[in-house]
């Protein structure tokens, strides 16, 4: 099968990349390396066709589509406080970009379009665990764009028929999620204090919960989704089922990497949800999508990651 994968050079597009090649399917990725680097691709590079281009351009995009059954569209700019800071920009990539993306994939008739939603949807409904069913509340620029993908695929399958699926992740972290931006995911920020030990910030009391997702529980949804028979034009939850507090994330690390360091409190983040968490009951029945890494096991790997990328070749230690 042929896949193309927008934001194939990012954290999860690069590992969604490594399985596809896995199981032997031909991948073009379209990346921008506005965020995503080409060393994430480097084990498989010889492998796949990579196209440096921007969602944003609809030429490229069409080209990038040319021959493809199925797009993964990961492609986006992420973080909640960037969108506060700034919405048009996000608006621009996360909106008019999905646009480009399913009128390039409407024209090309590609098989289905995979969106990678988010739980920022969800925004501040106090009910937990989230499902599917219950009405999107979105409170940040952010969570509005990747509720308005959701709408915008669901509509081209509408209009067009063209078949779409999207998945809310719950909060991916895990190896090649950059932990060096101000806009980085908490845990990959959180691995690099306790390695570097510096202390780690708190926005808030650090009692907020996420459903932490570790990013190979992702990947597998990603590919069901795209093979999955009747589930066109749905929204899928994409997290484990639990949810931890930060302050539990860094007591967690402490154990893993045997150090204790004291969090830094500091006033919430705006457009910040306080707790997340998934039920995952719909993604198992259509998709049967099985989470098959625990947060504990999720971090543990991502901590060793970490540590061992943070060790240059000629710096490691002899065996
Ligand atoms: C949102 C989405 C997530 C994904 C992500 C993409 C929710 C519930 N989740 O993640 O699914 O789409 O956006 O960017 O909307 N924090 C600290 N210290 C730090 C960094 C963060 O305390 O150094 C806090 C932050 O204020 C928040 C929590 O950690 O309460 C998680 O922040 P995040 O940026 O990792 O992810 P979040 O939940 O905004």
């Amino acid at each position: 099968m042929r896949y193309l994968v927008t934001g194939g050079a990012g954290f999860i597009g690069s590992n969604t990349v490594d399985e596809l090649v896995r199981r032997g399917h031909s991948v073009v990725v379209l990346d921008d390396l506005s965020s995503g680097k080409e060393d994430n691709l480097a084990e498989i590079r010889n492998k796949i066709t990579f196209m440096k281009g921007s969602i944003t351009d609809i030429e490229v995009v069409r080209k990038a589509m040319h021959e493809a059954e199925f797009v993964l569209h990961l492609a986006a700019r992420t973080s909640v406080p960037r969108s506060v800071k700034d919405p048009i920009e996000t608006n621009r990539i996360n909106i008019d970009g999905t646009l480009n993306v399913l009128v390039a994939a409407r024209d090309a008739k590609v098989k289905r379009v995979v969106f990678a939603a988010s739980s920022s949807a969800y925004g501040e409904t106090p009910t937990l665990p989230k499902v599917e069913t219950m009405p999107p509340a979105p409170i940040s620029p952010y969570g509005v764009t990747k509720f308005v993908g959701e709408l915008y695929a669901q509509t081209f399958g509408r209009c067009y028929g063209l078949e779409n699926v999207s998945l809310r992740y719950f909060n991916i972290f895990g190896p090649r999620q950059d932990p060096g931006s101000p806009y980085s995911g908490v845990l990959a920020k959180f691995c690099m204090c306790f390695l570097e030990e510096t202390q780690p910030v708190m926005f808030g009391d650090g009692e907020q919960s996420r459903d932490f997702t570790f990013v190979e529980n992702a990947v597998q949804a990603n590919l069901l989704a795209c093979e999955a028979p009747n589930v066109s034009g749905k929204t899928f939850n994409v997290g484990t089922g639990g949810r931890f507090t930060l302050n539990q994330t860094v007591e967690l690390l402490a154990k893993i990497s045997g150090k204790k360091l004291e969090p830094k409190y500091e006033p919430p983040r705006d457009g910040d949800i306080r707790d997340s968490q998934a039920d995952i009951t719909q993604a198992r029945a259509y998709l049967g999508y099985d989470p098959p890494v625990s947060f504990e096991e999720g971090l543990a790997r991502t901590f060793d990651w970490y540590r061992s990328s943070q060790t240059k070749p000629e710096e490691k230690p002899k065996e």
